[in-house]
């Protein structure tokens, strides 16, 4: 298939799965095209069979801002018109299912149909979609979609509640590429940030507040007056400042290591013993299953689709949002016992590998073909 693929290309979670999925869409002999603004984060190196279309923006002295929209939508329609696109998978409700749908009425002037799948992340739903001012845009946008997908049950239902869906919301689970989300061996890391064999947290995220980062060095203060142990924050974003002064209060800075942007998480996850994702709200939580495909247990928050991902007692344990003398607590009972930390951790692996994209990949496949083929019936009516 020839398929078009429109993301966030920055370090969140949806651009990550789409340009996770369009790699390995384009390993088993797709045609990916990328359609956006910059080179997806992860698009970091040359793929046979992957093509990326930058999205300029229209620079005029009359637009106080730049429509991006607009130029997306006449880049959709070039792109889909002239590459022969099959399908358009667009992630993230804001603006792109809404832009889809403009580039999909453009070219049925042109007589073209293009089908198009929207997939669900989650914020453009709970946060974005339920800002009344948006969300007649969103439900529009998700209705007029050929097909939609949820990346998690309970995004589905949540969708489902709060708008008024015509067609049933399809769940695809995220997923792992376990050729890269391995625990591999990385002692000299380990003897570089904890060197007097510390116990290693860590938390990945963009740093927004949804995120609860403060929780993290909250639930490590408490850790570190147990035992000796060091933190570290992985991503960066606008709460990282708050995050920074908080440490200095606490006085815990020599053992937080902010640790910004980077590209090999899971090098930094095979030297950690515990995960920590306290969210306000979290559709899925990649972050935490690649954790534990990289072998390391979870504290989570017990919202959203973290239930789906974390296993209460088993992969780790899921509390209250803000309750962090609990995810503390937890954390401790997981570290503090060896063998029981071995055993979290082997549970940890075994349910990441129910999320292995070998079982996910067919699963978009399938639904891009059952949704062509509608689309097919459809203009034969
Ligand atoms: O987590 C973020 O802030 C980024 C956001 C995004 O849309 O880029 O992530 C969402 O999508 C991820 C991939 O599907 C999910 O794993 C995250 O749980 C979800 N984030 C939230 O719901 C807060």
């Amino acid at each position: 298939m020839r398929i078009g693929i429109v993301c966030y290309p920055t370090y969140g979670g949806s651009g990550v799965v789409a340009t996770e999925l369009g790699m390995a869409l384009a390993k088993t002999g797709h045609e990916i095209h990328f359609i956006t603004y910059k080179r997806p984060a992860r698009l970091n190196k040359f793929h046979e069979n992957v093509y990326f279309h930058e999205v300029s923006g229209a620079d005029y002295p009359l637009f106080e801002y730049a429509p991006y929209e607009t130029s997306l939508a006449s880049k959709l329609v070039d792109v889909i018109k002239y590459e022969k696109l099959d399908v358009l998978h667009v992630h993230y409700a804001i603006p792109h299912a809404a832009v889809a749908y403009m580039a999909k009425q453009i070219l049925k002037s042109h007589g073209i149909n293009i089908p198009v799948v929207t997939t669900l992340h989650g914020t453009d739903i709970t946060l974005v979609g339920a800002d009344k001012t948006f969300g007649p845009v969103v439900e529009f946008s998700i209705n007029n979609s050929d097909g939609t997908t949820a990346v998690s049950r309970m995004l589905k239902d949540e969708t489902e509640r709060i708008f008024n869906i015509k067609e049933p919301i399809e769940v695809i689970y995220n997923f792992i590429d376990f050729e890269r989300f391995r625990k591999v061996d990385k002692d000299h890391f380990r003897m570089a940030l904890a060197p007097d064999g510390e116990k290693v947290l860590i938390h990945v995220s963009n740093f927004r507040k949804v995120k609860r980062v403060e929780d993290v060095i909250k639930v490590f203060n408490i850790v570190q007056k147990q035992i000796p142990a060091k933190l570290l924050l992985v991503g960066d974003g606008p709460e990282r400042n708050v995050c920074e002064a908080l440490c200095r209060e606490l006085g815990v800075c020599q053992d937080v290591r902010f640790l910004g942007k980077q590209d090999a998480v899971e090098e930094l996850l095979a030297i950690a013993d515990v995960f920590v994702i306290p969210s306000q709200n979290e559709s899925f939580g990649l972050a935490a299953l690649e954790a534990m495909a990289c072998e390391v247990p979870v504290i989570s928050s017990n919202i959203g689709g973290l239930p789906e991902v974390n296993v209460e007692g088993k992969t780790g344990f899921l509390c209250d949002v803000g309750d962090i003398d609990s995810m503390a607590e937890k954390a401790l009972y997981i570290i503090q016992d060896e063998d029981r930390h071995q055993e979290f951790r082997k549970n940890a692996l075994e349910h990441a590998r129910k999320f292995d994209i070998q079982y996910i990949l067919p699963q978009y496949v399938a639904y891009y073909e059952q949704v062509i083929a509608k689309v097919k019936v459809a203009s034969l009516t």
